[in-house]
């Protein structure tokens, strides 16, 4: 029995979890974890909120509360959708336990005695009416090089100097415009620098995804020490510096090994997390998004590899790509999202959990589409998975007194449907074992296709109307019932409660609990069949386009649009075509995707906005004539359309460097979408 650690990065307590947070790490940790149980393993699945940083303390301040009732919030709402989709973590924790307080104090003391850390004094700006220091993107100021006076903490967006945030003039909070005095303040430094040979070494034996080992080596070259100290009251307290905290991705990944110990104290051993965390033998296996990269691949390994004891690193690291909704990212502010209590008011977890498994994000991009949504649980878990199980056990139950049927001789067609299913469920084991989710998803419906086609082929309702194919009718029976019990099998990872159900539905009361004894048991002849059911329903196109007019409604842009217009939709205004031109003169033309970051109406002025964009390379300010039809809250983090090597002009005193696109048809202005591409593409 293999002793298997899984984890799944520890969510933000910072605001709902959504399917892409599901699909890029909780979900295949989840099917991971059930595989290897039923493999008859010893797995520990382990999770809890993140509850530290300076994004939750900002949030709750918007949200006027205090940070520990908005991470309490989070913690629930989040712990709660979890639950809903059957995500079987053994224990599911939070970085505010005190328990985490005591083991990340003592990972810092050892890196401490063994020489990893040391202070430096520094000047920060501080906010006298704030009363603390503010990190650099909480700064605006005079760029020293250019005079802008509306420079960012640490790079003008105008003449795109760098410099530190001290030496910007006339330094002021961005938040309350306070202006701010220089202070030394002391800080800590893990040096990561002294890590990199053994960092190396190490990763260099292993077998991750390409990517995974290619991204790491960058970091590991590139590595410096870093800070790992934070001047705030919201956090792990660092030992013997007043105002200070650990910085939270330097708590956070220490996470994962508190929450151990908070689930062996629960379950009253408080011990066995080092069964786990110390011995060799067990396998770490960390699920993760791409962007926790770094943070798993080279910092916490390194914070690991200074300690005296002998602490697991990760054996695999299953990283994810990102997955969007309908081509988009997620995105709660915008509507851009889905009402998870009315999703589950009207969907069983299984038909999230199954689609999304089938478009898992494993090696490009993927995406959530109500269309796809539908035709998955229409065309595949209807139409093919439930409607084989459906049909046999009605049968079975009309022709064979309810019983399972006994084998009799076997024709070649028999035979090689056996052997099929048995292949079947070996290559499902080997994608579980490899998380390759997409595939296993893709087995199981080709095992469920397998049946329909020799229960066709085998057509039971012929040979029922003969007596003296009584026997050929028993042994199709049975094969079939052999395949649903495959089918069970392989399923439960990712639709455990369906799999559950159709196991009951063989008749049997116990749980499925044991891979390689229901792979090679035959489902025994006379087994009583109880009352079979229907265990999918069809998802009617109504509801799904119900769903995705509610995606549009909810659609920030879009709503505006409508609402803000004094007329109704009027038939459209022909402009008369302009000249053409020639494609060169069009290929001068620079067109970049633009993400906005900050959005103020420009003073005096009915029809300005003022845009802080972010093109990936550089960030600007630019003015744009779309105020009556956006507030500028509704702009911030929406991706726009940007002529970005137009000619810098003075609008209202303001600098615009670039020019937004949108599209005009009399008093209706829309701008055009392309959310889910990075900031900075080109558009051409
Ligand atoms: N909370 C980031 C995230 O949710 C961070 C992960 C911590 S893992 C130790 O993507
Ligand atoms: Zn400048």
């Amino acid at each position: 029995m293999r002793r298997i650690l899984i984890t799944a990065a520890l969510p933000y307590a910072n605001g709902p979890q959504h399917f892409g947070h599901l699909a890029g790490a909780y979900l295949p940790g989840d099917c991971y974890a059930r595989f290897e149980r039923l493999r008859g393993n010893d797995v520990l699945y382990i999770c809890g909120s993140d509850e530290h940083g300076v994004a939750i303390t900002l949030s709750a301040d918007l949200a006027k509360r205090s940070p520990k009732e908005h991470v309490d919030l989070f913690h629930a709402i989040n712990k709660d959708f979890f639950e809903k989709l059957n995500i079987s973590f053994d224990h599911f924790s939070r970085t505010t336990w005190p328990g985490h307080i005591a083991t990340t104090q003592s990972i810092f003391h050892a890196l401490k005695e063994n020489g990893y850390i040391i202070a430096k004094t520094e000047n920060h700006l501080y906010s006298e009416t704030e009363k603390r220091f503010l990190a650099d993107r909480y700064v605006v100021g005079t760029c020293p090089k250019c005079g802008f006076e509306e420079a960012r903490g640490d790079e003008c967006q105008r003449c795109a100097a760098s410099y530190e945030s001290t030496d910007l003039k006339n330094p002021r909070s961005k938040l309350t415009g306070s202006p701010l005095s220089v202070r030394p303040s002391e800080h800590l430094y893990l040096r990561f620098d002294l890590f990199k040979d053994r960092l190396k070494e190490w990763i260099e034996k292993k077998n991750w995804k390409e990517n995974v080992v290619r991204f790491a080596m960058s970091y590991i070259n590139d590595l410096k020490m870093r800070a790992i100290t934070r001047d705030s009251d919201w956090g792990i307290p660092v030992p013997d510096m007043p105002g200070k905290v650990f910085y939270v991705w330097f708590d956070a990944p220490i996470g994962y090994i508190s929450a151990t110990q908070d689930w062996a104290q629960k379950i009253g051993k408080p011990d066995r997390w080092k069964e786990y965390w110390l011995s060799p033998d067990t396998e770490l296996v960390q699920f993760l998004g791409k962007d926790n990269i770094p943070f798993h691949a080279v910092f916490f390994p390194a914070m690991l590899m200074g300690q005296n004891l002998p602490y697991k690193l990760p054996d695999q690291l299953p990283a994810n790509e990102f997955f969007m909704l309908e081509g988009r990212q997620f995105s709660k502010s915008d509507g851009w999202t889905i009402d998870m209590d009315d999703f589950f008011s009207k969907y069983t977890p299984d038909l999230a959990r199954y689609t999304i498994a089938a478009n898992a994000p494993e090696t490009a991009d993927a995406e959530f589409s109500w269309k796809d949504f539908q035709m998955r649980c229409n065309a595949e878990l209807l139409g093919k998975f439930g409607n084989f199980v459906h049909r046999v056990l009605v049968f079975a139950k009309q022709h064979c007194a309810g019983t399972v049927p006994p084998k009799h001789e076997l024709n070649e067609r028999d035979r090689q449907f056996l052997e099929d299913i048995r292949k079947l469920i070996c290559e499902a084991e080997a994608a579980f074992v490899d998380f390759h989710l997409r595939k296993a998803t893709q087995i199981l419906m080709e095992l469920a296709q397998l049946g329909n086609v020799y229960f066709e082929h085998r057509k039971p309702w012929k040979l029922a109307k003969n007596p003296e194919t009584g026997k050929e009718l028993e042994t199709t029976l049975n094969c079939c019932i052999q395949c649903i019990k495959a089918l069970a099998l392989i399923s439960f990872p990712i639709v455990p409660d369906a799999a559950q159900k159709i196991w009951n539905q063989l008749g049997y009361h116990s749980a499925i609990d044991q891979w390689a004894k229901i792979r090679d048991t035959d489902v025994p002849t006379n087994q009583k069949l109880p009352e079979p059911y229907v265990l999918f329903r069809k998802v009617e196109d109504e509801e799904i386009t119900a769903q995705i007019e509610k995606l549009g409604k909810s659609k920030a842009l879009h709503k505006e649009v409508v609402v803000k217009t004094e007329f109704p939709v009027a038939d459209p205004i022909i402009e008369p075509l302009k000249t053409s031109i020639d494609f060169d003169l069009f290929q001068k033309m620079d067109l970049r995707i633009a993400q906005v970051l900050e959005a103020t109406k420009v003073p005096k002025s009915k029809k300005l906005l003022k845009l802080l964009v972010d093109l990936g390379f550089e960030k600007r300010t630019v003015v744009s004539g779309i105020a009556q039809h956006f507030e500028p809250e509704q702009l911030i983090g929406k991706k726009v359309i940007l002529v970005a090597n137009l000619a810098p002009a003075t609008i209202m005193g303001i600098e615009s460097r670039g020019m937004v696109l949108a599209s005009h048809s009399g008093a209706l202005l829309e701008l055009p979408q392309i959310q889910g591409l990075p900031a900075g593409s080109v558009v051409s």
